[in-house]
């Protein structure tokens, strides 16, 4: 790289409605796993940076909550307004949709894109799945007709198809400037909150419908020791049901959720992890704001 080319550096925020990929497309662009991904809709929930260096270039992407409707709860509330701050404040959206689908919640993140006038890439994600590929074409043209998007590009997140697309995209918007964060940085996170988001994945992962929405995880202890890392966290839940299916038959539940995220944890920290996991009931604890502050909610940092 010549020594005169610019040094260029901008936030680019990741949004669409829940489920449509934005964490899967963060994490392979890093080459790295920085934020949790399930099957299930509303896994993120907060902010999360991204920090890509390469070269002369630095791009901050900001990982977001999906946008939803029926916020009705203080948790969904928190976790629309982290999407749409992080609209506000970058030089540039990718604007994440699932293939040929358009649904109400899609137009609502458009809108809040309109409303911020910034340059904006639409993200076509999850072609593979498309079985009728003649779909496509078209549905792009409709897709162009709806916003003034500055490109429009199917990938394969999962696949890592025309993602290299998407970053030269995003590279040519980038602005000059110097960067913000170490080049060795690649998130904003600490390894504390890290920790927390793989026990809730694991949870996302493997319980049914109802519970993965009803706890929050939080690091009690997180000290290296040796060669072993310990780490003990408390999964919060609503009710006391809920603690039982979480805990499962003689504990055997909460074992396996223990042994994925400890796995994960080794390889994400380098380290051989001795993982301790509590379950309590904090009643209420996803509509009540001191709760959730007190839980890491909290709006000045999403
Ligand atoms: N087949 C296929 N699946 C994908 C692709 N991208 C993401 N997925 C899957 O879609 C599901 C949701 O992915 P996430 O990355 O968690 O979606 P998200 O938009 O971050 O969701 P929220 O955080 O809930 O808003 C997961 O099961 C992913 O494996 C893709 O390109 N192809
Ligand atoms: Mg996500």
């Amino acid at each position: 790289m010549a020594a005169d080319t610019p040094k260029r550096c901008g936030y680019v925020a990741i949004v669409g409605r829940p489920n449509v990929g934005k964490s899967t497309l963060l994490n392979h662009i890093l080459g790295q796993k920085i934020s949790i991904t399930s099957r299930k809709p509303q896994t993120t929930r907060h902010q999360v940076l991204g920090i890509k260096t390469e070269d002369n270039h630095q791009i901050i992407f900001v990982d977001t909550p999906g946008l939803h409707m029926n916020a009705g709860k203080a948790i969904n509330r928190f976790m629309n307004r982290a999407a749409t701050s992080a609209i506000r404040d970058v030089d540039l959206i990718l604007f994440v949709v699932d293939r040929t689908a358009w649904t109400e919640e899609d137009a609502i993140v458009l809108q809040q894109i309109k409303q911020s006038g910034l340059p904006t890439l639409l993200v076509v994600n999850k072609v593979d799945l498309l079985a009728e590929k003649e779909e496509l074409l078209p549905h792009l043209e409709v897709l162009a007709a709806k916003g003034d998007f500055t490109a429009i590009l199917p990938v394969s997140a999962l696949r890592q198809h025309n993602v290299q697309a998407l970053e030269e995209q995003i590279l040519a918007l980038l602005p000059e400037s110097e960067h913000f964060f170490p080049e060795d940085q690649i998130t904003d996170r600490s390894q504390r909150f890290l920790a927390a988001e793989i026990v809730r994945e694991k949870i996302m992962r493997q319980l049914g419908d109802e519970i993965p929405y009803a706890i929050t995880v939080q690091i009690e202890e997180f000290a290296q020791e040796g060669a072993v890392l310990h780490i003990s966290a408390v999964i919060f839940v609503e009710r006391n049901g809920q603690k039982r299916i979480l805990i499962g038959e003689k504990g055997a539940r909460l074992r396996s959720i223990g042994t994925d995220a400890r796995r994960d944890m080794e390889a994400l920290f380098d380290s051989k992890v001795m993982l301790r996991l509590w379950v309590k009931v904090k009643s209420g604890w996803s509509d009540d704001e001191r709760a959730l502050r007190s839980l890491g909610y909290d709006d000045k940092r999403e």
